[in-house]
């Protein structure tokens, strides 16, 4: 079905009249698509629907300028452009409506992600890269408006990247950074602060990034007057146009139904964009949604009867098929007889969809039916179960939710009843459980070979008289060796470039290794987080930097929704190994103190967070997870960079251990866990204890996410029986957190001899100042004094009250 870009230099009337009838074709089998698609919602076999139709026709110019190696980062209306490419079958675009969970029937994210969120295979089924460079390839779409545009950035930077850097491996990856990075937009969401952000960054950046916008003027109901100033986004962006020396955009405006100004456009867009690396923005404009946005309600509640019209009058497919009569490339009936005949096979595509979601689902209902059948001929309450399997046998269309609501229940009959059904039917439910179960929780974390978590220790060596550093010394010897050992790695961020970051720790690098790899960018948190996100899609291993971790509130949303999905949101066929690099904790004041850690940690799952106690530990982690395939953020010690650390004699190549803890402290009293910054007030505390007759064990957690693989808390709360968790969170933060993850996860509450207790900060942000801090966080009285009471507790004699 796709389009075929005609590259002939010279082509004949018919050969033009053969590409165009089949653009008509794409179009207008996309337009049924969407229209059997709202059906199938309204009728209840699926559950919403979002679609392309009214901006088919330069979704078809655009897919004529895409070539192989290119990306495209975009949102739910590109169902057109998809096809054009031949990334989206009729049979795909309906398992996807279905939610099929076969990757093989649903390709775009095997039914996790709603329809129109689409996306093609960088990595085969063992997690490894394709030769992305022979394939069109999309990043998966994710819903929150705008957040496409950040990794769109990215994806562009990296054939600036390519082109440029030496000494890069390029063969599944770029042809001499030729590819473009193609976005799109709908014209609402351009009021987003992300849609700005990414304009001016790449604009800064001088990438290879063309933004369509889709402009229907409206965002579900709200009118453009509501969303634009002057409601225009190209007019107001017109200050973006480059002009002689003075670098910007290249930027175009068309109208969405006029098919040979599209074809013209897109060609012109590209050849600049991907010569000359530029961006270019294309603002399509006149485009309608003749079904309005979505299946959950109607267009006419708020367009008036003049603009329906219009937009009747106006629709792509309809024009296009106006100037294909008035050109001669086909006559009224030789399209109406097209149109029927594609109206057919779209049908027919949908119901082999249909069939091969709900085959598999009739075969699973046919097992449980019988154990259920068999079951109650053998029970007490076969009354019973055989009414539970009469109302599974009675839907049409059942889901897999039906056969384990009856099946469970029906056990819940036999309960106390023992018989080979009972435990026909026990195995099967388990084991039905234990198959479709990783349907739908599979790839939160990579499950290929270079999972972070198959990376073993190498400890740090030192020479007999190893030299004491500055914290930071460790980090910038380590980083220069990552950069020497990685030529596909880089660091980005504010002020990480030319003084080589505000501690210092990639000191002198950028003069090293160029302003390419160890580079400055403006202040955007979330935009240096898309940088990552699409180099790391494109092959490249970034080093995203922000700045503080109390910054990092800018940045999380992208972290949370785009990079700690993609993995999941893809099954495993797409990845990001980004490495967030931030610093935190103590330093001063309100925002330079933070410690967010409970809502971090509770926002990016499918990204591990990792929380170094010292340089050294931090260095290791890098080390790791360069040779791993996963996303991380690793959040150094503000105030570690100047504190002494031995320099390795193995920098580069010793590893801190992902998701191990370490007993700095051995003890027989009390478990204390801990981690970051606190630790050197809870060592303290934990030498005052000794002298009172306490006697701590210290275990540093390192690996927030993941959490003490080996249960080496719990075997420590085996041995002293009392566990207290401090941080500098506020309550209920990370310290719960952890708690939770020892009690619940690691079964620590049999041990227990005195109540679990988390020390954590107030619950305001943290005052200025060395009394602020005193005030706003746990300090080494607060640590000793909350210790000392729980052993007064268990020993009031032994232990007087304090005070
Ligand atoms: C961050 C965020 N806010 C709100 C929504 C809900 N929403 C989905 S689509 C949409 C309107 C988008 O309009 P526009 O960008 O013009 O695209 P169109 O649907 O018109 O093509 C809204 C508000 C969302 N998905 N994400
Ligand atoms: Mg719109």
């Amino acid at each position: 079905m796709k389009t075929t870009p005609n590259t002939k230099t010279e082509i004949t009337f018919e050969d033009f009249k053969t590409e165009v009838l089949n653009d008509y074709k794409v179009a207008v089998t996309s337009r049924e698509c969407s229209l059997l698609g709202r059906r199938e919602v309204l009728t209840g076999k699926a559950k919403f629907g979002i679609f392309g139709d009214g901006k088919e026709i330069p979704q078809i110019a655009w897919a004529k300028a895409f070539r192989n190696g290119d990306f495209r980062s975009g949102y739910y209306r590109d169902q057109t452009f998809m096809m054009a490419i031949g990334e989206l079958t009729i049979e795909q675009f309906f398992a996807g409506l279905y939610a099929n969970t076969d990757i093989k029937d649903e390709p775009m994210s095997a039914g996790r992600q709603m329809g129109g969120h689409f996306a093609t295979h960088s990595l085969d089924e063992n997690g490894q890269w394709k030769n992305l460079t022979e394939q069109k390839n999309s990043s998966s779409d994710i819903s929150p408006t705008a957040g496409q545009m950040p990794r769109l950035l990215g994806l562009a930077q990296a054939s600036k990247i390519y082109r440029d850097v030496d000494g890069i491996d390029t063969t599944k990856f770029s042809k001499k950074g030729n590819e473009i990075a193609w976005g799109t937009i709908g014209n609402a969401s351009t009021s987003e602060g992300l849609f700005f952000e990414t304009i001016n960054a790449a604009g800064v950046l001088q990438v290879p990034m063309v933004i369509s916008i889709w402009d229907d003027q409206y965002g579900i109901s709200v009118h453009a007057r509501h969303q634009t100033t002057k409601e225009n986004i190209s007019e107001i962006l017109k200050g973006f146009q480059r002009e002689g020396d003075l670098k910007g955009y290249e930027i175009f405006r068309v109208d969405g139904w006029n098919y040979p100004e599209l074809m013209d456009t897109y060609q012109r867009a590209a050849k600049i964009s991907r010569t000359e690396h530029v961006p270019v923005m294309i603002h399509v404009q006149e485009l309608t949604q003749p079904q309005g946005h979505s299946t959950s309600g109607s267009h006419e509640r708020y367009k008036d009867k003049d603009r329906l019209k219009w937009e009747a009058e106006y629709d792509c497919n309809v024009q296009m098929r106006h100037w294909m009569i008035a050109n001669n490339i086909a006559t009224d009936e030789e399209l109406t007889a097209l149109e029927r005949r594609i109206k057919k096979e779209v049908r027919e595509g949908k119901k082999a969809a249909w069939a091969a979601c709900i085959n598999p689902i009739l075969a699973e209902r046919k097992e449980a039916l019988s154990l259920l059948e068999q079951l109650a001929a053998s029970s007490s309450n076969g009354v019973f179960i055989t009414k539970l399997k009469n109302e599974l046998e009675s839907f049409d269309e059942p889901l897999r939710r039906n056969i384990l609501t009856a099946t469970r229940k029906a056990l819940r009959y036999v309960v106390s009843e023992s018989s080979a059904e009972k435990t026909a039917l026990q195995n099967w439910v388990t084991n039905y459980i234990n198959t479709i179960q990783p349907k739908y929780s599979s790839h939160l974390y990579s499950e290929s070979p270079q999972s972070a978590l198959n990376q073993s220790e190498v400890p740090p060596t030192y020479d007999a008289n190893a030299e004491e550093v500055d914290g930071r010394v460790v980090l910038r010897e380590n980083f220069d060796a990552i950069f020497n050992n990685y030529p596909e790695s880089l660091i980005f961020g504010e002020d990480a470039g030319y003084i080589g970051d505000v501690n210092q720790g990639l000191e002198g690098l950028q003069e090293k290794h160029g302003a390419l790899r160890v580079s400055d960018t403006g202040i955007r948190e979330a935009t240096i987080i898309g940088q990552g996100i699409g180099m790391a899609m494109r092959g490249l291993r970034p080093i995203a930097e922000i700045q503080y971790l109390d910054y990092i509130m800018y940045a999380l949303q992208i972290m949370s929704d785009d990079l700690a999905t993609v993995q999941y949101r893809t099954k495993g066929r797409q990845k990001a190994p980004l490495i967030v690099r931030t610093r935190g904790h103590r330093l001063e004041g309100i925002w330079h103190s933070g410690s967010q850690m409970g809502g971090v940690l509770n926002l990016i799952r499918g990204i591990h967070v990792l929380v170094p106690r010292n340089m050294t530990k931090a260095a290791g982690f890098y080390n790791t997870l360069l040779d791993s395939d996963e996303p991380a953020l690793v959040v150094e010690c503000l105030n570690g960079y100047r504190l002494k650390e031995k320099l390795p004699n193995n920098i580069g190549e010793f590893k801190t251990p992902i998701g191990v803890v370490e007993t700095i402290r051995a003890g027989e009293d009390i478990t204390l866990v801990s981690y970051g910054s606190t630790l050197r007030l809870v060592e303290k505390a934990a030498k005052e204890l000794q002298v009172v007759g306490i006697d701590a064990e210290i275990i540093d957690v390192q690996s927030l996410l993941p959490f003490d693989l080996n249960h080496d808390i719990v075997k420590s709360i085996a041995k002293t029986n009392r566990v207290m968790v401090i941080d500098e969170d506020v309550k209920g933060g990370a310290s719960a957190y952890i708690l939770n993850e020892i009690l619940n996860t690691q079964g620590a509450f049999q041990y227990l001899d005195s109540s679990p207790i988390t020390l954590a900060a107030k619950p305001h942000r943290p005052a200025y100042g060395t009394d602020g801090d005193y005030f706003s966080k746990p300090s080494a009285e607060d640590i000793f004094e909350a210790i000392y009471e729980v052993m007064h507790e268990v020993s009031p004699s032994d232990y007087p009250k304090l005070r």
